[in-house]
């Protein structure tokens, strides 16, 4: 498979060079010989150009399940999407608020527009918007044919303004080539809650996800909620409360179709632990979770509003204590864990966790880690210690046109990277098909995260 496209890219670049010896052995094959057991030669540039230009047709053909983001079923409400939406992003207000004079208290008075006005002057007139946040912009803005280059702002918000929301979400997950999106749902979200109460026709490629943060790390003020919601539950984490908190996820998980449970957890989470949030995870959670067959995604080493004054732009980053997950897959072998974590520095021991536990399947390049810098470096080394058993991204967008910027830039670094194990490969005569190199992908892309959420036969 190599060969074929080998062999086009020859031609088209007129070397004519398109009888390449290895070629008739098969496409992985290498054409000169091992040095006496030393180090094979690297694939040559010709066969290194034909295997990125199968990659980049492989990978951008190949749909994306993106299995966590924080966008909405458009009849669940909630959903954002056009300009403004993408321009308040709290990424970019974020890097916007190192430049904007303005206190912080100030600028969320103001109506959506003024507010994506002053960013948009901060990040793309007055400096130029080099942030991987604001290169997203112009990204997703150049996937649509527009040219952000005019630098006219209420022209650009009239394109998203004039187009149907059903068309647009079609269009928007077409243009990202996504076929799945995993919701974030929380009971805990009044306007959300309704909308589920009440029932609405899903739209098939929005599936649910159950977020319980709330519960997880603010016990006395869920068991409030939960008691307002008819569950009988004490302010204690007597064995019946634990049985109302297990009544109300079971309500939660089939009202949703939840295909799993989440959360996500400061970097000093500790388990096992005496703690209102260790000890909900082991008596509640987990047992649900078996029950049910679903996994338990974790998202650890967030540090909530490091600065409140910049409310969702306001969060940071701690090193997490993996000891506590390594705890849970070893105790909980019938849990299936889902895992990102959010500092550099956990990246590694996360891939050696997983590579002692099968139950723990890590997935994304959550957020700060969402940067070209450190999804490659992130990426290769899960290639390097784990093959292909982890999932390379989810969008987290909280913007339906994000996704389409998110899995790009993910695209790019994914076909230069696969590139360079595949050309090792290669150098070593192993022969790679299409359909392999097309199965290696879909595993990335959230194939096999789809799978890890089957429950055991
Ligand atoms: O906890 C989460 O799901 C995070 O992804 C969000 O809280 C965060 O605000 C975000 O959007 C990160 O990308
Ligand atoms: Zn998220």
């Amino acid at each position: 498979m190599w060969g074929n496209a080998f062999t086009a890219c020859a031609r088209a670049s007129g070397t004519g060079r398109d009888s390449d010896p290895g070629e008739k052995r098969g496409v992985g094959a290498v054409s000169s010989p091992t040095f006496n057991g030393m180090n094979p030669p690297a694939a040559s540039g010709f066969r290194r150009t034909a295997i990125t230009a199968l990659l980049e047709r492989v990978v951008a053909t190949t749909p994306v399940i993106d299995i966590h983001t924080h966008l909405y079923d458009p009849l669940l409400g909630g959903l954002l999407w056009g300009m403004d939406d993408l321009l308040i992003y709290h990424y970019l207000a974020a890097e916007a608020f190192r430049y904007l004079e303005e206190p912080p208290e100030e600028f969320f008075t103001r109506p959506k527009t003024e507010q994506a006005d002053r960013i948009w002057h901060e990040l793309f007139l007055a400096h130029s918007p080099v942030s991987e946040a604001c290169q997203g912009v112009l990204t997703t803005l150049h996937r649509f044919g527009l040219d952000p280059h005019v630098r006219d702002l209420p022209a650009l918000r009239a394109w998203f303004a004039q187009w149907p929301l059903e068309t647009h979400v079609s269009r928007t997950l077409e243009i990202a080539n996504v076929a799945k999106v995993y919701m974030t749902n929380s009971p805990f979200d009044d306007a959300e809650r309704a909308v589920w109460e009440k029932g609405f026709l899903r739209d098939e490629r929005f599936v649910a996800a159950l977020r319980i943060d709330p519960l997880l790390v603010d016990w006395p003020g869920a068991a409030r909620r939960l008691s307002d919601w008819g569950y009988n539950v004490g302010e204690g984490l007597s064995a019946s409360t634990c049985g109302e908190v297990r009544r109300f996820l079971a309500d939660w998980t089939r009202r949703l179709d939840a295909r799993y449970v989440m959360v996500s957890l400061p970097p000093d989470f500790a388990f096992p632990a005496s703690s209102d949030t260790a000890q909900l995870i082991e008596r509640v959670v987990l047992p649900h979770c078996q029950e049910l067959g679903l996994p338990l995604a974790l998202m650890l080493g967030v540090r909530r509003a490091v600065n409140p004054r910049l409310q969702l732009a306001g969060d940071g980053v701690g090193r997490s204590d993996l000891s506590a997950l390594a705890r849970l897959c070893e105790g909980f072998p019938q849990n299936r864990f889902a895992v990102t974590v959010l500092s550099r520095e956990n990246q590694h021991e996360l891939c050696v966790l997983a590579r002692k536990f099968r139950n723990l399947h890590v997935f994304g390049c959550w957020w700060f880690t969402n940067v070209p810098v450190l999804i490659e470096e992130i990426t290769r080394l899960r290639l390097e210690l784990l093959g292909l058993s982890f999932t390379v991204q989810h969008s987290d967008a909280r913007v339906l046109e994000q996704i389409i910027y998110k899995f790009d830039h993910t695209r790019r670094i994914l076909v230069k990277v696969l590139a360079d194990r595949y050309a090792e490969l290669a150098a070593t005569g192993w022969e790679t098909t299409e359909a392999e190199v097309r199965r290696d992908v879909r595993e990335l892309l959230g194939g096999g995260f789809e799978r890890f959420c089957q429950p055991a036969a």
